[in-house]
């Protein structure tokens, strides 16, 4: 059995789970604009082959923590659709009982120690959760996900300088798409975001975020370093956001032009692309990939439809779950 195929179940469990996280975007665009949803809500699609390729190398009890722009994350982690679609529609049943919303979901059944609507605001308790592993003796691994603005935060210099001084394992996988909210990197970054990295003297690497399978394998040879005492590790994937900042933001040709966005969808797209070489190595053919996307598209549908129908906190709950010590 040549590679490929010895490891074609790893790469459809990887195809699916990107088509997961397109759908679950395509369904929650959907529930913002048609005014179903409370609350901002941004879209990781375009994404997909970053949070996918590093979640694959992670096992249930390694940590990650997550963006404003989180979904995707919480898919690859792990999560089920109907809990996450109840929490952005604000049910009693979403992961945080519909008080989180789309910024703050966590999942802590599957090491998702939560998203953050503040920018970088989730490196520190990446960091923490890091140290905790080292102090417990496990040997698990905490992925910070953050985007190129929050290279602008402080708390990354305070933490990176920790993290390397007492050999955490802890990697920071910076999502590169090239915009903080409607202004390009390249005009608020100066230098490289390696070079910062590297200033600490923490190993970092730049790697192509559209590739799936470029991502696994970095991700899975620094995952098993840090297992093994040789982190902290950063990681400058390159990728792109398709949508605007947040669902808001339709008209964005001021900030990037419609022939970038139309580059990066038709000659990039991590799902198109994985899925051809999928069909090419004789993993997966065409009609396959279609009835994958179809059984997909039906199950986000149903759990919309779930969640639509799903209840909401009682009034009187109004603050319980909220404040640290309350029932
Ligand atoms: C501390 C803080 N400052 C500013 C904001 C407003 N804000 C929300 S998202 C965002 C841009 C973040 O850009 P980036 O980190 O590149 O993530 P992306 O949105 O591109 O995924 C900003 C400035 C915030 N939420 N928190
Ligand atoms: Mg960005």
């Amino acid at each position: 059995m040549n590679e490929p195929q010895a490891n074609a179940e790893a790469y459809l469990r990887m195809y699916r789970q990107m088509v997961r996280i397109r759908a679950f975007e395509d369904n929650a665009n959907q529930l913002y604009l048609s005014a179903k949803m409370p609350g901002l809500t941004h879209m990781y699609s375009g994404q997909e082959a970053v949070a996918v390729g590093i979640c694959e190398a992670l096992r249930i009890t390694d940590k990650i923590t997550s963006t404003h722009r989180g979904h995707g994350h919480c898919v690859a982690k792990g999560a089920a659709f109907r809990e996450m679609f109840c929490e952005l529609l604000g049910r009693e049943e979403g992961y945080c009982r519909g008080k989180g919303g789309s910024m703050h979901i966590a999942d802590q059944s599957h090491g998702n120690l939560g998203a953050n609507a503040i920018v970088g605001g989730s490196m520190g308790i990446a960091t923490g959760a890091a140290l905790s592993a080292k102090h417990l003796g496990t040997d698990d691994v905490a992925v910070c996900f953050f985007g190129d603005g929050a290279t602008a935060q402080g708390l990354w210099y305070e933490v990176m300088n920790m993290a390397a001084l007492w050999k955490l394992p802890v990697i920071y996988a910076c999502e590169n798409n090239g915009y903080s909210e409607y202004t390009r990197t390249s005009e608020i970054a100066a230098g490289s975001l390696t070079a910062r990295a590297e200033a600490f003297g923490i190993e970092a690497h730049r790697v192509d975020g559209q590739d799936v399978l470029k991502v696994n394998a970095l991700a899975a040879e620094l995952v098993e370093r840090c297992r093994k005492g040789e982190g902290p590790f950063f990681i400058e994937l390159e990728t792109y956001r398709y949508h605007g900042h947040h669902v808001g933001d339709i008209n964005r040709t001021y900030y990037r032009s419609k022939d970038e966005e139309e580059s990066w969808k038709t000659s990039r797209d991590p799902i198109t692309n994985f899925g051809a070489w999928l069909s090419e190595q004789g993993i997966a053919g065409a009609d396959e990939l279609i009835a994958i996307n179809e059984a997909i598209r039906k199950e986000a549908e149903a759990a919309v439809a779930y969640a639509l129908d799903a209840p909401y906190p009682a009034a009187r709950e109004v603050d319980m779950h909220v404040y640290a010590g309350a029932a």
